[in-house]
């Protein structure tokens, strides 16, 4: 027979009117006792919400956005049916009154896991003992942001146990013995220094693992203890867990302990730049090796979501790019040195900012495309002091109209014809073949307030010069107002960068792979050039082409800039 439940949430503490950020379970799922169902967030912190009983999700009541309080239901669950796992059954059976035990004083997830009765100690044998904070440096109160464990979980040496965060860094302080966690002396939001409890542990049978001797406590020890249940519980191993059970069921040497102390120094990370997420979704991106500095956020405030994260890993996967490293990891798979660390704040007051959704897309395209395609620059200048006089009596004449014509249209119309007479500069590496298109759609870069974006002009060689112009405005201002859709970004042949609206003499552009050369634009400016008898004022405009070595030889560049600024000087060629 089955029954219908509310869950409702418990006492929060001092969580009043929170916002729920994430709804992580939806109708039809199965849930288990203690089971995550949203996540909620005040100014200060965010948590997790669990459910007090198994069962079948019956109805939602809450969406992203509510404010909800003690009391506020959350899900409706039938149980009875429930097709809940076993062990969940269990736990259900073993607590019908679970609503009462539903967390206390802001207890987080894992504290509240600490009152659930299907996490008993397992095994007896080992003493008690108290795992404390080790020697983290000056940092004092700092707060408890996650508890990655519960009691009745098998932790290793090493193995992470909660995460604190300072006013300037997090790191996650690891076990200095192996055990089975008997109890939980934190709880999410604590302030903890050096020497505070964190939890207790019995240990499994007197050769656990100790600070004194990491390498002399033979990794055989931790690992004969306990193999049964390191493969019971995948899930609560860490990846930094050195103990880690091998496919034969042998554990590798655990590596040199780091001082917890190293961490804080060592970490650049202002809070400001921590990874907003909460702490289900790290503990799934460190299942997957995903470090979330690198993902981007969909959520409320930019907070990274499960699906963000794989989202990202599809990504990765199908680009088969390996993930830009960042600041502090070495090397991103070339020989080179690490990121240099410095705490900018011992030079003077700063201010971090993340950077925007674009800029991390866009970085981590150029800096791809930087150390993968070999990048030469050709310098060149074209004489428009003609066309720049053909582009004012334009504009001069369609002033009531209002269409405007920009030097840009013109040299989008001059690359397209350049681009025709040098067919590989319209073409792209795949694998041995280069691949000719026959069709001409040309990127430009457009500055936006949030970062960059190539905005591409479909078939360029079927529009005349007014409507370039229109189309690119059009687009730019899109740009600008970040509303261009994907497949208005898709699909470039050529890419011009054109800063001759803001100044310069030159610039080496970054190719946009897989295209095979980029055309960099500066700002014209008069100059004297000798006319055969005598030098005089003409208005020239630089030209910069970058383009891939591997596909284009340094005459070919030089000829393909020499043609352009030929037609750039004299428009009427484009006809021939
Ligand atoms: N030399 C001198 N003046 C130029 C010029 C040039 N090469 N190109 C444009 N100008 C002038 C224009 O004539 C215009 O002046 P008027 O208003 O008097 O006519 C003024 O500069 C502003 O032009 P603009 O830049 O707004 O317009 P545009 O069509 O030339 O460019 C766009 C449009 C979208 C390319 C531009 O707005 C832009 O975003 N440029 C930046 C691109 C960029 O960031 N590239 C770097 C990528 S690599 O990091």
């Amino acid at each position: 027979m089955s029954n219908i439940t509310e869950i409702k949430v418990p006492d929060i503490g001092d969580f009043d009117e929170v916002e729920v950020i994430e709804v992580l379970v939806s109708e039809g799922d199965a849930v288990s006792a203690e089971q995550s169902l949203i996540t909620v967030e005040s100014d200060k912190a965010s948590m997790e919400i669990p459910s007090s009983q198994a069962g079948i999700v019956k109805s939602v009541k809450v969406k992203v956005g509510d404010k909800i309080s003690e009391g506020t239901v959350i899900i409706e669950v039938e149980q009875g049916d429930a097709k809940a796992s076993d062990k969940d059954a269990e736990t259900a059976a073993a607590a019908p009154e679970t609503e009462k035990q539903a967390p206390a004083d802001a207890a987080p997830p894992a504290a509240a896991g600490a009152e659930s009765p299907a996490a008993k100690p397992a095994e007896a044998g080992g003493e008690t003992v108290t795992i404390s904070v080790p020697d983290i440096g000056d940092a004092t109160d700092v707060e408890v942001i996650e508890i990655l464990v519960k009691v009745g979980d098998s932790v290793n040496a090493e193995q992470s146990l909660i995460t604190v965060e300072s006013d300037k860094a997090s790191m996650e302080v690891p076990s200095s013995q192996a055990g089975v966690v008997t109890a939980i002396k934190v709880k999410l939001g604590d302030k903890v220094s050096e020497g505070s409890d964190i939890l207790e542990i019995k240990t499994s049978g007197g050769s656990a693992q100790g600070d004194a001797k990491p390498e002399a406590a033979a990794p055989a020890a931790a690992s004969e203890a306990q193999p049964q249940e390191a493969a019971e519980q995948p899930a609560r191993q860490d990846n930094s867990a050195p103990q880690a059970a091998s496919a034969g069921g042998l554990a590798s040497v655990p590596p040199e302990r780091h001082s917890p102390t190293e961490a804080f120094a060592e970490a650049d990370v202002p809070l400001r730049n921590l990874p907003h997420a909460s702490p289900s979704v790290r503990k799934f991106a460190r299942e997957l090796g995903v470090d979330l500095k690198l993902v981007t956020g969909s959520g409320a405030k930019n907070r990274i979501t499960q699906d963000d994260v794989r989202q990202y890993v599809k990504r990765s996967l199908a680009t088969g790019a390996a993930p830009a490293a960042p600041a502090g990891v070495a090397g991103g798979g070339l020989n080179v040195l690490g990121w240099p660390k410095v705490d900018f704040a011992k030079f003077g007051e700063i201010e971090a900012r993340p950077l925007s959704r674009i800029k991390k897309i866009s970085g981590a395209n150029l800096h791809r495309n930087w150390v993968m395609i070999p990048h030469v620059t050709n310098n060149d200048q074209a004489d428009i002091t003609e066309l720049e006089a053909l582009r004012q009596a334009l504009n001069k004449e369609n002033q009531k109209s209002g269409a405007k014509v920009t030097m840009l249209a013109f040299i989008i119309k001059a690359v397209v014809a350049a681009l025709k007479k040098f067919p590989e500069f319209n073409a792209s590496l795949d694998g041995d073949n280069l691949v000719y298109k026959h069709y001409y759609h040309i990127g430009f870069a457009a500055d936006t307030p949030n970062g960059l974006v190539v905005p591409v002009i479909r078939d360029a060689d079927k529009k005349g010069v007014m409507e370039l112009a229109k189309e690119t405005s059009e687009l730019a201002a899109l740009a600008r107002d970040g509303k261009l859709s994907p497949s208005q970004m898709q699909g470039g042949c050529f890419s011009i960068s054109s800063l001759g609206g803001i100044g310069g003499t030159s610039f080496t552009p970054i190719i946009n792979a897989p295209e095979v050369a980029i055309l960099g634009v500066s700002r014209s400016a008069h100059a004297p050039v000798w006319n055969g008898t005598a030098f005089e004022p003409r208005l020239m405009l630089p030209l910069s082409l970058s383009y891939d070595h591997r596909v284009i030889d340094g005459a070919a560049a030089a000829r393909f800039n020499a043609y352009l600024s030929g037609l750039l000087a004299d428009f009427r060629r484009i006809a021939l």
